[in-house]
């Protein structure tokens, strides 16, 4: 990092670390100072020498560094922004939230992803999470996909040191880390929370049992390779990732034999508040995600780069694996929903627990901020959950269940969901949206795009400070938007629009980037209205509503629909 200072009419003394200014004012006379900064760092791609790079900026001056700013922002806010018509202040809550996401984008470089809290707080050391995949992926996908590519190859790039923590446990392939550093080192600690009232460190499984983290990886490779049809992403490394990650998760696995299935004992899933449990549903659904990506690609290779193939499975020595890995797909258990009442149960025992709402719960609590979770927490020995596990797979996949089975579930673990963490409110827009109940939606919708403009968030765990931004809670404010209310999803067949809105908003506007063309979204209470950028390399087809219709570069298309509220 670097300074230059500019200040007319005084002298500058430049020391290593300060700036001594010295000027003879007049009384009412003002001086004007300017600081231009510079930062890089050794791994950035365009790395500069950061004193040569400020003084160049001093010499720029302040007036065209503004002009340059506001260009690049101008850009920015072309390819990725999102207009909601009809409530000026979900538009603004939206648009902070994103800008606040993007602030947040290291778009030069794909050394590093987005940090979980943003360019705020200490807690998390910087480390980069589950959030990136899961909750703001979507937005690059949409808008940015050079970046999401990027956020993407950051996975692959510290894929040794998630071998490296699968090797620490006694485990093969690829354990990814839970607070992921640049290196690819895991920087969560085993004791990273106080005990409230003794002062002494709890041991939490955070980083040992969120053995999702591997399974939201390969998701996030193959969204990637889905949305933007880039199958370099799978030759540069992409297609190794999934291949360990695969392996992690069968050496994870247990057979049981009388059950004829594999199972998945003793982790962690979405809903921290529950450690060590077997079978967690957002778990074991998302490892069986993990190991199809796995074996799509694979036959994707195999079709189109098959010695590339060769070369891998030889280098990874992964021609004996494969078969066993296979046999785990197919076999791999995942509880389905009650027959009588749609319910999925969320890990082995969970409706055994005590059965008592969060207002119960907390009730029961001696201390302000103490902790909910395990060993010892309050909600461990209820069924009170943390944050959307189950509901989190129902609204990703809507079209994995039946409406019945969506409304069930979002009907059983809202009410007992405490919202402990700042990932909650988002999914519960994203199930109600899924659930067609867009008036329920709109108000966790709201709660989630405002988090960080009101400070309404949990800021102690504890004597642990969690304040910061909120990347997640900023990406999955945008995926209820976009994918919830403007009803953008990719399906076997291509990409559909099928909104629904809430009742005050007259419409949503959105940017969609498929296989390389792009194109903007407009979806109103009775019509949809898409346009192809006019540099589109070829015709498009899009289902809007119900009906599907090509695209030529340059053209635009109106659809008029009923909404449909499943
Ligand atoms: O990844 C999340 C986790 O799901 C809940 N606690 C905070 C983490 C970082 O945002």
């Amino acid at each position: 990092m670097a300074q230059a200072v500019s200040c007319p009419g005084a002298t500058v003394e430049t020391g290593s670390k300060v700036f001594r200014i010295s000027a003879q004012l007049e009384a009412g006379q003002s001086l004007e100072v300017c600081v231009f900064a510079s930062l890089y760092k050794e791994t950035d791609p365009d790395w500069a020498d950061p004193i040569r790079e400020a003084e160049n900026a001093r010499n720029a001056g302040f007036d065209r560094l503004l002009q340059e700013h506001r260009s690049a922002w101008k850009k920015l806010w072309d390819q990725v922004l999102v207009r909601i018509y009809g409530d000026e202040a979900a538009d603004l809550a939206l648009r902070y939230s994103m800008y606040l996401l993007l602030i947040s984008t290291p778009f030069h470089t794909d050394k590093v992803a987005v940090p979980g809290r943003g360019l705020s707080g200490q807690v998390y050391k910087g480390a980069m999470f589950w959030d990136t995949e899961l909750y703001m992926l979507p937005m690059y996908l949409a808008g940015l996909p050079q970046t999401a590519r990027n956020l993407v190859r950051y996975r692959v790039n510290t894929l040794d040191g998630a071998r490296a923590k699968a090797q620490e446990y006694g485990y093969r392939g690829a354990f990814y880390p839970w607070e992921s550093q640049e290196d690819g080192r895991d920087s969560c600690t085993e004791y990273n929370l106080t005990d409230i009232f003794t002062g002494r460190p709890l041991r939490t499984y955070f980083r040992d049992k969120q053995i999702h983290i591997s399974a939201d990886v390969a998701y996030g490779i193959w969204e990637y390779f889905r949305w933007t049809g880039d199958e370099s992403i799978l030759l540069d490394g992409g297609a190794e990732v999934l291949l360990e990650c695969a392996r992690f998760l069968y050496s994870w696995s247990y057979f049981k034999n009388e059950k004829n299935r594999y199972e998945l004992l003793d982790v962690t899933g979405a809903d921290e508040y529950h450690e060590r449990v077997n079978n967690d549903f957002y778990t074991n659904y998302m490892a069986k995600k993990a190991l199809q990506a796995m074996d799509f690609a694979i036959s994707w290779l195999s079709e189109r780069h098959p010695q590339a193939l060769e070369e891998l499975l030889d280098r990874l020595d992964f021609r004996t694996d494969l078969p066993a890995i296979l046999d785990l797909k197919e076999k791999l258990y995942v509880a389905a929903p009650d027959p009588d009442t749609g319910l999925i149960e969320q890990y082995d025992g969970h409706f055994r627990m005590e059965d008592i709402t969060p207002e119960e719960l907390t009730r029961r609590i001696i201390m302000p901020n103490e902790y909910l979770g395990s060993p010892v927490g309050l909600a461990v020995q209820t069924q009170v959950i943390k944050q959307a596990d189950v509901c989190l797979i129902t609204a990703l996949f809507p079209g994995d269940f039946s409406p019945q089975v969506r409304r069930a579930n979002y009907q059983y673990y809202e009410p007992r969901t405490e919202h402990g963490s700042s990932l909650s409110s988002c999914i519960y827009a994203l199930s109600a949206v899924k659930c067609g109940l867009p008036q329920l939606a709109k108000a966790y919708f709201m709660q989630a795009a405002t988090l960080d403009l009101k400070g309404a968030y949990k800021r102690f765990v504890g004597d642990l400070y969690i304040g910061g931004t909120h990347p997640a809670a900023n990406g999955g404010s945008w995926m209820v938007a976009v994918r919830g209310f403007g009803g953008l999803s990719l399906e076997q067949d291509g990409i559909h629009v099928q909104p629904i809105l809430p009742e005050d908003w007259t419409g949503i506007e959105y940017p969609l980037s498929y296989l390389g063309n792009r194109f903007r979204i407009y979806a109103g209470k009775d019509h949809i209205t898409a346009t192809a950028a006019p540099d589109n390399c070829r015709a498009a087809s899009l289902f809007l509503g119900e009906e599907c219709r090509q695209l030529s570069p340059g053209e635009q298309v109106t659809v008029r629909y009923q909404e449909v509220l499943s």
